[in-house]
């Protein structure tokens, strides 16, 4: 692609904020937007070029924010608008964008919006959501909410049910409704004029649903739609955009990640994400990984993509476990899987995403009782698993790998207090560990899981072989090493990793004997043998 032609996306590194999780500055126990402005030196430390925050506007939270009852005012548990703009100014000063999260599908259904649409059905509003008529407990079909439930609801005054693919307080919204699609568009246009540096788009492959012909994802407007939304928003101005896509397959990605920007700057795809699940199957259904299977599902989204769209790199977000104790070793071997994994993923094509904590080599936790869990998602599924006669500790044993609150505990700062989060009482529980894993420890240490991230991030900045060059995947059926190159006109780059607790043999060392090793997460060269979890990256000029 070469560097004039590429966007600055492409060279960019993503740091995502769970805003309530993240820093709190008023004592009330819950993160808000003073508290990410008292943060943004921390983050321009590390390096990143863009914050996306998960949302903040207004809301009851029912789905912590991703219920938006106003698009375009903040949410008084994180502040006003007045700190939003204060937080786009701050962040724009150290040459950080922040991009914002849409939620397109649904409404909370105390928008105002949906205040209107049940007072009738010739309301102006009635046609902005998904409705069908019928009778009280007949559903209009046996879909279900992602949340657990009918996806239908029913509203006795309208004698209808309105479609809600998450909870009941998140009715979808009628993208066949013109007039839904100009709002929406007005409202980006609003925040884009507030100087936002982008969006990620919230399941935006469930909006253009057909609920009668039981699709949600990829229904056969989708396209066309985002086509639109792109033309009218996002193409008046340089942003990154990028869309949560869990039905996505490499072909459908190269749509959306055109290069031609008709759509977004790439999407969020999850092929890679299901793999320690039972198939077909709920994730919480565990499984062991099966780690040749997530090489080549790596490898496909690497070549699938080369030259024709573009990818996100990413291990953990606000919805899943994290990665150090998924695939890692949260025990004695953390600091170095953790580097492991991100090395991994750093040194493949696409743009990075970094989830708060994550370079810290953040853990999943493991409260003790049901009751310290706050994540609806969670909740729900303990509720309708122990009704369904499933063993309690089957059911612990589930939360502790999978729960979306394993990502949501407070950021960890230092060993006070709450680990510096909050001085009053979190809305959920500090995992334990803070006095070990904390970023004040990580900062002063030269060896921790943040300057190793530190390090990586530079590297990209560094060699335009991380933006450009193209993926090959070595020795895919090797069970325990992770090895690729990445190849451009003139430099050839060697990724190599032992994804096990155990040493590994590997061939590769004697081919690299005369390149530079670039970063290396153990001390020693490089041998006929890798450590536990070791792993490097070498560079070398083509031959
Ligand atoms: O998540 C989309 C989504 O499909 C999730 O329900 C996902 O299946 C689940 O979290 C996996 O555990 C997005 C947001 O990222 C999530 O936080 C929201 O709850 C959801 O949309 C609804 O807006």
């Amino acid at each position: 692609m070469g560097e004039k032609n590429r966007k600055w996306w492409q060279n960019a590194v993503v740091y995502q904020i769970y805003p309530r999780s993240f820093q709190d500055s008023d004592g009330d126990g819950c993160g808000d937007i003073q508290g990410i402005i008292s943060r943004l030196d921390y983050l321009k430390d590390l390096g990143i070029d863009a914050v996306w925050i998960s949302p903040v506007y207004r809301s009851p939270q029912d789905d912590n924010g991703y219920d938006i009852s106003d698009y375009q005012d903040i949410d008084p548990m994180f502040g006003t608008l007045s700190d939003m703009e204060e937080l786009i100014r701050e962040a724009d000063r150290r040459g950080i964008k922040i991009i914002m999260d849409l939620v397109l599908n649904h409404t909370s259904d105390e928008h105002r919006w949906f205040h209107e649409a049940v007072k009738g059905k010739d309301n102006p509003y009635h046609d902005y959501y998904v409705w069908r008529d019928g009778e009280e407990g007949t559903y209009p079909n046996d879909m279900k909410a992602a949340f657990g439930g009918p996806a239908w609801e029913w509203v006795p005054e309208l004698k209808q049910y309105y479609f809600h693919q998450f909870s009941v307080k998140q009715p979808d919204l009628n993208w066949e409704n013109p007039k839904v699609r100009r709002e929406i568009y007005d409202m980006i246009l609003w925040w884009m004029k507030k100087g936002v540096g982008g969006f990620r788009l919230d399941v935006i492959d469930q909006i253009a649903k057909e609920p009668d012909l039981g699709i949600t994802s990829n229904g056969p407007r989708l396209h066309e739609f985002l086509r639109e939304l792109s033309r009218e928003t996002f193409q008046k101005g340089d942003l990154i955009t990028v869309g949560e896509a869990w039905g996505a397959t490499p072909a459908i990605a190269e749509k959306y990640s055109c290069p031609d920007g008709s759509e977004f700057s790439m999407v969020f795809q999850f092929e890679h994400m299901v793999i320690d699940q039972q198939e077909g199957k709920e994730k919480w259904d565990l499984a062991p990984l099966s780690f040749v299977k997530l090489k080549k599902c790596l490898e496909k989204w690497q070549t699938g993509l080369y030259k024709k769209g573009w990818n996100s790199l990413f291990w953990d977000n606000h919805d899943l476990p994290r990665i150090v104790s998924r695939w890692g070793d949260d025990g004695g071997y953390r600091v170095r899987s953790a580097k492991m994994l991100a090395a991994v993923l750093h040194g493949m094509q696409g743009t990075p995403y970094i989830y708060q904590g994550e370079e810290l080599g953040m853990t999943n936790v493991r409260f003790d009782s049901i009751d310290k869990y706050r994540d609806i998602e969670t909740l729900n599924m303990y509720r309708e698993r122990l009704e369904a006669g499933y063993d309690e500790k089957e059911i612990m044993d589930s939360v502790y790998a999978k729960s979306r609150d394993n990502a949501r505990t407070p950021m960890q700062w230092n060993s006070q207090e709450n680990a510096g989060f909050t001085t009053g009482t979190p809305w959920i529980e500090v995992n334990p560990n803070y006095r070990e894993i904390n970023a004040e420890e990580e900062m002063k240490n030269p060896d921790s899981v943040y300057q190793f991230y530190r390090r990586l991030i530079r590297l990209r900045k560094t060699y335009p072989v991380f933006a450009d060059g193209r993926f090959e995947l070595l020795l895919p059926d090797d069970r325990r090493i992770f090895a690729y190159t990445r190849t451009d006109c003139d430099t050839e780059m060697l990724v190599c990793a032992n994804f096990t607790g155990e040493p590994a043999a590997c061939p590769l060392a004697a081919q690299w004997e005369d390149a530079e090793v670039l970063i290396h997460n153990c001390g020693g060269g490089f041998g006929e043998e890798m450590r536990p979890y070791e792993a490097l990256m070498m560079l070398r000029k083509r031959r």
